[in-house]
């Protein structure tokens, strides 16, 4: 495939400070794609000082005229979605329906509502007699995995962008071809040189050296907890602004009275959507005890409408593939029941992962604490709702969820009392203009509608 040998910086392709790349693997069939400069500390500097260059004159940008290129960015990825998906299909394994709908689909509206919000947000506000201004935090270093390579990117440039900060990008290395692509449209949607830098290269090497850059006024990061931890104590040391979003544990609340069969069949989609690599997926689906045989029937039956390689994509490499076998074997070992899937592999090529379920699984167990990041549900029993919440409740993470009730009242009653950022009631659907982001070990700070915006900000107060 088509890659760019250097990086974007200060509005042009630069030749790459170092001679190291990074080999891009297609995880459906193993094959190298393209290779991709990996970029060293020197890069970085050269980005960030771009982007600092770059910064007085776009936080001074009318925010209208900042939501005009936000909404020109936005064309551009509509005019090549196909071109992106085939892409993001390419380095990442999502099958090509996934791909248009979810990856380019989410991305191009979430940019949509920021080239609005840009121009809505009241970047001016009043506290008593004050003047409260809302100015931009300054050049954000921005991290960003693979599970979703656009969209990931987009949560936090859009935003970032309308606020009037300026950013480096450091992508996972998994996925950098989509990026390469997201700089190729910031320049041809006719932002500024230096808004907008994308460095691509390996997480401790150039993440790290973003992370701790002296001239990056905030971390936006997402990823693994452990890194987030880092990334948090590096900013937290520096006295930085940092955002971090993290893993999650996400419970399926089944409660009495639910449509079973709707919430069972909506709960095994949603874990096997993107081969179970959502930071938000509900991995864990809890049952009544009454009702518990019947759910693991029906989510047996479910998940045999999830066929690798053809519904469901491969994890994107080969050590996600080997760490996620390793939970399936490790949930058996504690006593788990497998009602489908299991450790072997359903492909001979490719890093395919079986769609497992697991019964009889209790929450002390591995498979019920951990992010797995595979296609993999543990469904848990519960004997009311007060034990069906210390479940809920009972791990570090509280990302998402889920509640199903006989009404939106009983569910919503039970969502108030859990610990989480984000949950869907009965069946809900995804919005893009409300807040996304974790409680507990999940994160800090939110991404998407007003509230992601608010987090590129800083305020001042005016006092006559
Ligand atoms: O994540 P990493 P990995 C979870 C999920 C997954 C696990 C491991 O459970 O199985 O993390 O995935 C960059 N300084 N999530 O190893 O390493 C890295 O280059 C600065 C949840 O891929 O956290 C990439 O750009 N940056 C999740 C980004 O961090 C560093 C999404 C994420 O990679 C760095 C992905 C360092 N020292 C994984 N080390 C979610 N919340 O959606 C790595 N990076």
């Amino acid at each position: 495939m088509k890659a760019h040998d250097g990086m974007y910086i200060g509005g042009a392709w630069r030749p790459a400070a170092g001679t190291g790349t990074i080999a891009v693997v297609n995880p459906a069939d193993e094959q190298v794609i393209a290779h991709v400069p990996a970029g060293t500390a020197e890069d970085v500097d050269a980005a960030v000082r771009a982007a600092r260059a770059a910064f007085p004159a776009w936080a001074a940008t009318p925010a209208a005229e900042r939501g005009a290129r936000i909404a020109a960015l936005r064309d551009v990825l509509v005019a090549r979605k196909d071109e992106i998906a085939e892409t993001v299909t390419a380095e990442l394994g999502a099958p090509p329906a996934l791909a248009r709908k979810v990856h380019v689909g989410l991305p191009i509206v979430v940019a949509g509502s920021y080239a609005e919000l840009a121009t809505a947000y009241a970047f001016e506000e009043k506290a008593g007699t004050s003047t409260v201004l809302l100015e931009p935090v300054g050049v954000v270093g921005a991290i960003t995995p693979w599970n979703y390579p656009l969209h990931q990117i987009v949560a936090k440039m859009a935003p970032a962008l309308a606020a009037g900060c300026t950013v480096v990008l450091k992508p996972a290395e998994d996925t950098p071809l989509t990026a390469q692509l997201f700089a190729e449209a910031v320049h041809e949607a006719g932002l500024p040189a230096g808004v907008f830098n994308l460095v691509t290269g390996l997480g401790p090497v150039a993440g790290q050296a973003l992370a701790e850059h002296d001239g990056v006024d905030m971390v936006s990061f997402t990823g693994s907890t452990g890194v987030g931890k880092q990334i948090g104590a590096l900013a937290g040391a520096a006295v930085k602004r940092v955002a971090l979003e993290l893993g999650g544990k996400s419970a399926n609340v089944i409660l009495p009275g639910a449509d079973l069969a709707k919430a069972v069949n909506t709960g095994i989609a949603n874990v096997m959507s993107n081969s179970g690599q959502t930071c938000s997926a509900w991995s864990r689906m809890l049952v009544h005890r009454d009702r518990y045989d019947e759910a693991v029937a029906l989510a047996a039956e479910a998940v045999a409408a999830h066929v690798p390689g053809e519904r469901v994509g491969p994890l994107v490499n080969a050590r996600q593939r080997e760490r996620v076998r390793g939970y399936i074997e490790q949930g058996v070992a504690e006593g788990a029941r497998l009602v489908a899937g299991g450790p072997e592999a359903p492909l001979d090529k490719g890093y395919y992962v079986s769609p497992t379920v697991f019964a009889d699984v209790t929450p002390d167990m591995t498979i019920a604490q951990e992010e797995i990041f595979g296609p993999v549900v543990s469904i848990l029993s519960y004997e009311d709702e007060e034990d069906a919440l210390r479940i809920a409740n009972g791990t570090v993470y509280g990302l998402a969820g889920a509640v199903w009730a006989a009404d939106d009242e009983t569910a919503v009653a039970f969502a108030r009392r859990m610990d989480t950022g984000q949950v869907d009631i009965n069946g809900g659907r995804f919005n893009p203009l409300a807040p996304f982001g974790g409680y507990k070990q999940s994160g800090v700070g939110r991404e998407l509608g007003t509230h992601g915006l608010a987090e590129y900000l800083q305020t001042k107060s005016l006092q006559f």
